[in-house]
């Protein structure tokens, strides 16, 4: 869990190459879901220019089949999901259904100064719709109402760590290389 622009899928990426586990991140697949012009990806692309979250029944619908792709032994990153309570209520009920257990949630703490720097340069170099400075603004606000609440949800069950991401990536790597040996 993160801000937009916090680093999830950069050190997610990182972490999966490291510890050969499946990546699932749901921004990837709707982006994938929008390029292949899939009827989920036309649905999809609105709340994403807006800056908003594209609703939880597209998104479950759309992991719940990756989910079962983990091999029964496997481990795997989950990046940029669940971002709503009820997202991670349904994530229970799916990974208890097939025996996996989730053994911790990150959450990468980025200020918003640091968070509109970056997201101006993906937005230069990647060309991303949702990367303007008024859809940045919008996707903070959307991340404080609808996803921090999370935080707490993890805090309780004992589950959650976090991570410093102002710090260089291989620094933020470093650091979340050591939770695994905690
Ligand atoms: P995502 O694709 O998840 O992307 P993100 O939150 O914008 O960025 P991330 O944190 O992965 O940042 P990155 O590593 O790229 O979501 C996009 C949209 O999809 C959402 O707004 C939403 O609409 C939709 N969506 C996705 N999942 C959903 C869900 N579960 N429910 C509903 N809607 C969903 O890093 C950003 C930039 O910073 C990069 O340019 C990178 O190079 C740089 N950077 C990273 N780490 C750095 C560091 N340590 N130092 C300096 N620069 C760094």
């Amino acid at each position: 869990m993160g801000p937009p622009g916090s680093g999830k899928g950069t050190q997610a990426k990182r972490l999966a190459e490291r510890y050969r586990v499946m990546h699932l991140s749901t921004g990837d697949m709707l982006r994938a879901e929008i390029a292949s012009r899939h009827a989920l990806g036309r649905s999809a692309q609105g709340y994403m220019d807006r800056g908003d979250l594209v609703p939880d029944g597209l998104i479950l619908d759309m992991i719940r089949s990756r989910l079962q792709e983990i091999p029964e032994d496997g481990g795997f990153i989950l990046d940029g999901f669940p971002r709503t309570v009820a997202q991670a209520e349904e994530l229970d009920g799916l990974l208890n259904g097939l025996h996996l257990p989730l053994e911790r949630a990150v959450l990468i703490e980025v200020s918003d100064a640091q968070i509109k720097i970056r997201l101006s340069g993906r937005a230069r170099l990647e060309g991303r719709s949702d990367d303007t400075d008024e859809v940045i603004d919008r996707r903070l606000d959307v991340y404080r109402r609808q996803t921090e609440p999370l935080i707490a949800l993890y805090e309780k069950r004992g589950l959650l760590s976090r991570v410093k991401g102002e710090a260089p990536v291989e620094s933020v790597f470093a650091e979340l290389e050591h939770l695994r040996t905690e």
